[in-house]
C-alpha cells in the first residue's frame, strides 16, 4: 500500500474545547478538514507527552452519529500510515465515550480518538466531533490540546495510505498496511467492569419481583450497552431500553437527557401504573439523567446521594478517599463530605480537571451539574454506570428512589438548584457582559442586589493540587449574605455564537420547605441575577432558552 503526504493548508479555526473539536458536520466534511487535525493531533504528542503513536496502540469508537463510519476509515488509513502498530476498534466504529476509556486503560494503549459531539445533534446538519484522550483514558489536557492547536495553525500536510474501506462490522483482525486493526465487540470489556463494580445479584433479585425499569438510549450509543446490561445480564424485561437503536441522525432528536429533550421519559414516571425508575444517557453514553416518580434528581443532589450511600457499592466498600464537583455543580455534595469526614474539591467545568485528582487518588467519585457523573473506574464520566449505580441503591436500601431523595434532604438539607442557559446569543456581546462582571467583581460585596445583599464575589480560578497548575477565568461567583449563589459563565462546547449558562442555588434546611418547584424556591434569585447582570440588556434576551 502506497504512503501518501498530502498537502494542506491549516484551517485557523480548530482550537479543541472543553471536549475536543466541535463543529458542523459541513465543517468537517471539507476537503482535508478532518485529516488536518488527526494529523496535528499526531504531530503534538511528541511536544506534549515525549513520544509520538509510532509503534504504539490506539483506540478508536464514536456515538455512530452521521459521519461516524466515513470517519473511522479516514482516521484508520491514517494512523498506519503515522507508524501506529494496532488499533482497536468498536464494531461499526462505535464504542462510548466511557467505554473507550474503558479499553484505553485495559489494553494498556497509548491513547485513543472518540468521534463524538456528546449530546449535540446529529445528521447532515447536525455536528460531529473529535477528542483524543491520553493513556490514562481522560480527556487531552491543556498541554496536549494547546500543543494540536499550535501544530494546526502551521500544518503543510497529512499522512495517510492508499487503501480501500476495511470492513468494521465484522469483530476480527485485518492488517492495514503494518497495522494491524482489531475490531472488537463494543460492550464486551465494558459490561464485565461493570460487574466487578455493583452488586449484580442483588440488582438481578430486585428486577425478579415487581420492579420496573425503563432506559431511553435516546437513539444514541447507549443502547446496545442497555440491552446487553439491563436486559439480557441483569434480567430485566425485554424493553426496558427503548430507542435503542443507535441512529446516525438520532431519530431528529437531540440526545441531551435534560427534562426538555426526554420529556417523554419524565411523563412515563410521573404517570400513575409507570415504571418505578427511570433513566437516560446522551450521544456518546457520559451522560446521565435519573428519574424517580417524582421526577428527575438533579445531577448535584445524585452526586451527593451517591456520595452518602457509596458503602452500598461494593466497589467502594472500603470507603472514599475524597470527592470532588466542578465549581457550578450545587454544594449539596460539600455537606456530604463534610459529614464524612473526607475531601471535598472544587475543579473547574470539564472532566479533564477530575481526572489528575483522579490518577492521584485523592477522590474517588465526582460530579458535575451538567449530568455527568463518574469514579475511578474508568477516566470519563460514565453515563451506563450511573444509572447501576442507583440500582445497586435501590436493591440495596429496597425503597423507592423518591423516598431515598427525601430522607437525605430530612438529614441534610435541600439545594435548590437550577441552570439558565441563553443559548446562541451573540459571542461579542456575551464576552462583554462577562468581562463587566469581572471588572465587577472587587466592589460587589456588601451590594444589594434584588431581595439580596452580596457577601463575597470572584473570578473562579484553580490550583491543581497534582501539579500546582493554574487555571484562571472559569466563572464568576456571587455568594450573598443567607449563602444563596449565582454563577455566570459562557460554555466551552456550543457550536454556534456563544452559550451564557447562569447557575443558581439556594440551601433550605426547612424540612416543611423541602418540596417546592425549584423554580418558584429560586425565582427571586432569578431576578437578581438577571439584573445584576443586565442580561436583557447586554445580550437582549428576556428569558433563558433552556432551564435545566
Ligand atoms: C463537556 C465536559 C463537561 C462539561 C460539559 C458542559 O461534557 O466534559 O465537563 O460539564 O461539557 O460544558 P459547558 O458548560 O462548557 O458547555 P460533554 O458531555 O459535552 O462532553
Amino acid at each position: 500500500m502506497r504512503a501518501l503526504s498530502v498537502p494542506i493548508t491549516p484551517f485557523p479555526d480548530q482550537r479543541p474545547g472543553t471536549s475536543g473539536l466541535r463543529k458542523r458536520v459541513a465543517v468537517f466534511r471539507q476537503q482535508g478538514y478532518l485529516e488536518a487535525f488527526i494529523q496535528s493531533t499526531f504531530d503534538a504528542l511528541p511536544d506534549a507527552v515525549g513520544e509520538g503513536v509510532g509503534g504504539k496502540t490506539l483506540v478508536l469508537g464514536g456515538d455512530g452519529r452521521f459521519f461516524n463510519t466515513e470517519a473511522a476509515q479516514i482516521i484508520l488509513r491514517m494512523m498506519a500510515a503515522n507508524g501506529v502498530a494496532r488499533a482497536i476498534v468498536g464494531r461499526d466504529g462505535l464504542l462510548s465515550t466511557p467505554a473507550a476509556s474503558a479499553i484505553i486503560r485495559k489494553q494498556q494503549a497509548f491513547g485513543g480518538i472518540i468521534m463524538s459531539a456528546s449530546h449535540n445533534p446529529g445528521g447532515p446538519n447536525g455536528d460531529f466531533g473529535i477528542k483524543y484522550n491520553a493513556a490514562n483514558g481522560g480527556p487531552a489536557p491543556e498541554r496536549i490540546t494547546d500543543a494540536i492547536y499550535r501544530h494546526t495553525q502551521h500544518l503543510s500536510a497529512y499522512r495517510t495510505i492508499e487503501a480501500g474501506d476495511l470492513p468494521l462490522d465484522r469483530l476480527g483482525t485485518t492488517p492495514l498496511g503494518a497495522m494491524t486493526v482489531e475490531v472488537v465487540d463494543p460492550v464486551a470489556d465494558y459490561a464485565e467492569l461493570m460487574q466487578r463494580i455493583f452488586d449484580f445479584d442483588r440488582i438481578r433479585d430486585l428486577f425478579r419481583g415487581s420492579f420496573h425499569i425503563r432506559f431511553d438510549a435516546m437513539h444514541a450509543v447507549t443502547g446496545p450497552y442497555a440491552r446487553a446490561i439491563f436486559e439480557h445480564i441483569l434480567g430485566a424485561a425485554p424493553g426496558t431500553a427503548v430507542n435503542a437503536q443507535p441512529l446516525t441522525d438520532f431519530g431528529g432528536h437531540h440526545p441531551d437527557p435534560n427534562p426538555t429533550y426526554a420529556a417523554d421519559l419524565i411523563g412515563a414516571l410521573t404517570t400513575a401504573g409507570g415504571p418505578d425508575f427511570g433513566a437516560a444517557s446522551d450521544g456518546d453514553g457520559d451522560r446521565n439523567m435519573v428519574v424517580s416518580r417524582q421526577g428527575p434528581i438533579s445531577p448535584s443532589d445524585s452526586l451527593a446521594i451517591l456520595t452518602a450511600n457509596a458503602r452500598h457499592i461494593p466497589w467502594f466498600k472500603s470507603g472514599l478517599p475524597g470527592v470532588a464537583r466542578s465549581m457550578p455543580t450545587s454544594r449539596a455534595v460539600d455537606r456530604v463530605a463534610a459529614a464524612l469526614g473526607i475531601d471535598c474539591y472544587e475543579t473547574p467545568t470539564g472532566w479533564k480537571y477530575f481526572g489528575s485528582l483522579l490518577d492521584a487518588g485523592h477522590i474517588a467519585l465526582c460530579g458535575e451539574e451538567s449530568a455527568g457523573t463518574g469514579s475511578n473506574h474508568v477516566r470519563e464520566k460514565d453515563g451506563l454506570w450511573a444509572v447501576l449505580f442507583w440500582l445497586n441503591l435501590l436493591a440495596a436500601r429496597r425503597e423507592p428512589a423518591e423516598a431515598i431523595v427525601a430522607d437525605h434532604w430530612r438529614q441534610y438539607g435541600r439545594d435548590y438548584y437550577a441552570r439558565h442557559d441563553y443559548e446562541g446569543v451573540d459571542a461579542d456581546a456575551a464576552n462583554r457582559l462577562i468581562h463587566r462582571l469581572r471588572d465587577a467583581v472587587p466592589g460587589l460585596p456588601g451590594r444589594r442586589v434584588g431581595a439580596f445583599t452580596i457577601a463575597a464575589a470572584d473570578d473562579f480560578a484553580y490550583t491543581d493540587p497534582t501539579d500546582g497548575s493554574v487555571t484562571v477565568h472559569q466563572g464568576i461567583r456571587i455568594v450573598t449574605e443567607d449563602d444563596a449563589r449565582i454563577v455566570y459563565r459562557l460554555s466551552g462546547t456550543g457550536t454556534e455564537g456563544a452559550t451564557l449558562r447562569v447557575y443558581l442555588e439556594r440551601y433550605e434546611a426547612d424540612e416543611s420547605r423541602h418540596a417546592l418547584d425549584a423554580a418558584v424556591a429560586l425565582a427571586p434569585l432569578a431576578n437578581a441575577a438577571a439584573e445584576l447582570a443586565r442580561i436583557a440588556e447586554m445580550v437582549g434576551r428576556s428569558q433563558p432558552s433552556v432551564v435545566a
